[in-house]
């Protein structure tokens, strides 16, 4: 399926900095960063674009409702990059808050013990929730950023998924009173980075706590995969897998990544491992017949950055060619996989067992269940081949 894709502001906007070195590209102001997302929208490349509330304008928590006032930087900015947006059809999907970037967020966010950080976080969460109904955003997304842990004896064990659960009620609540453009939320997890650890470690976190909130209807998950499950070597296809058959996955953040490293945030595809993973996961969207859309996160791999004004540009903008046409690649493959009729067999020698105790399972009937008459050994002497399946998986992948 041809699924429609965005491009956050973010990823075209990183100067591809790292923890041990400065930027290596020149910075580019939000409307320098919105040419280039209009640019691969005239060209057909991308649907959508998302952002976080930091990304296109500052925050001055002095005054925390300038995006209502004319007058104010923040005013004027969005609604210039709004008229740009519009003039191409270019849509903003998605709005998430940063409450990463500023210091005063550094021992947490929606989590911080102290009450009035709490406040400070609540109130830039509603201005990013007003300046996503400007622009007609469908989504907002908590990721869970700096709201963890170090260490374990300075945490109230009592409070952070009460504070979560606090934070994201007021989100939704605030959407509704004032019938923004939002309607759906999604919690995005991650194990560690920028925290030690953090309070949503991964989908099934995410998908746990949403069960506590006040509207779980309106709430999703969007897993960043390969990267977030990846970095501590759980699978995308099992995030995936288990956020479909709940209903919960609108979207995904892709990009690759090398099992157990640091979040890689490398470009679609790009590196040492992933490949036969990405085939995989985007297999299973099609084969469980995922409607949603895709929304690259990942930024310019930091060795083909360079600094200068030309390339400030020009590097960006090949990025998200580069990162639409691995998409496509992968896609492609992957509806090929799903059209295979040979592959489908083989799967069924394994998949495809039928018994009438199938139906007593099905309906919890626990008679039929109890008098079941099962051939122990002749089941238990049936030998599975997986490998078999995976290897002609991997004919397939490889074109052979
Ligand atoms: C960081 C996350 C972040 C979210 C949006 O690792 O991927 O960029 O997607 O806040
Ligand atoms: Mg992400």
């Amino acid at each position: 399926m041809k699924r429609q894709l965005s491009m956050p502001f973010w990823c075209v906007k990183s100067t591809c900095g790292d923890p041990f070195g400065g930027p290596v590209m020149d910075s580019i102001t939000s409307l320098e960063a919105c040419e280039i997302l209009c640019d691969a929208k005239k060209q057909g490349l991308i649907d959508f674009t998302s952002t976080h509330d930091d990304d296109i304008v500052s925050w001055d928590p002095e005054h925390p409702m300038d995006d209502q006032d004319p007058s104010s930087e923040c005013y004027k900015t969005i609604h210039a990059l709004k008229e740009k947006m519009d003039a191409v059809g270019l849509k903003m999907k998605m709005v998430t808050c940063s409450l990463h970037g500023n210091q005063v967020f550094r021992n947490g966010g929606l989590t911080n013990p102290d009450p009035e950080i709490r406040a400070l976080a609540a109130q830039k969460v509603m201005r990013t929730l007003r300046i996503g109904n400007f622009f007609g955003a469908e989504y907002f997304t908590y990721w869970v950023a700096r709201d963890g842990f170090e260490c374990q004896f300075a945490v109230d064990w009592a409070t952070p998924y009460k504070y979560i659960e606090q934070g994201l009620n007021l989100a939704t609540r605030y959407a509704k009173e004032n019938k923004l453009s939002i309607k759906y939320f999604t919690i995005e997890p991650k194990p560690n980075e920028p925290r030690g650890e953090m309070y949503l470690a991964t989908t099934g976190h995410a998908l746990g706590l949403i069960s506590r909130l006040e509207d779980p209807s309106v709430w999703g998950v969007n897993p960043e995969l390969l990267q977030h499950e990846g970095m501590t070597n759980l699978s995308a296809a099992n995030a995936a897998g288990m956020a479909i058959n709940a209903g919960k996955l609108p979207f995904l953040h892709i990009g690759n990544q090398k099992a157990g490293q640091f979040d890689n945030d490398s470009p679609t595809l790009t590196g040492m491992d992933g490949l036969k993973e990405m085939a995989g996961l985007v297999w299973i969207l099609e084969k469980l017949d995922w409607k949603g859309h895709i929304e690259f996160d990942n930024h310019v791999l930091r060795t083909d950055a360079g600094p200068g004004k030309a390339n400030a540009i020009q590097v960006r903008k090949d990025f998200v060619k580069f990162n639409v046409e691995s998409w496509r690649l992968i896609e492609k493959k992957a509806e090929q996989l799903a059209a295979n009729k040979d592959l489908d067999k083989i799967r069924a020698t394994v998949l495809g067992k039928t018994s009438p105790v199938s139906k007593a399972l099905d309906a919890y009937d626990l008679k039929a269940i109890q008098e079941a008459k099962i051939d122990y050994k002749k089941v238990n002497e049936t030998v599975t081949s997986n490998a078999n399946i995976d290897f002609a998986f991997n004919k397939a992948i490889l074109g052979m």
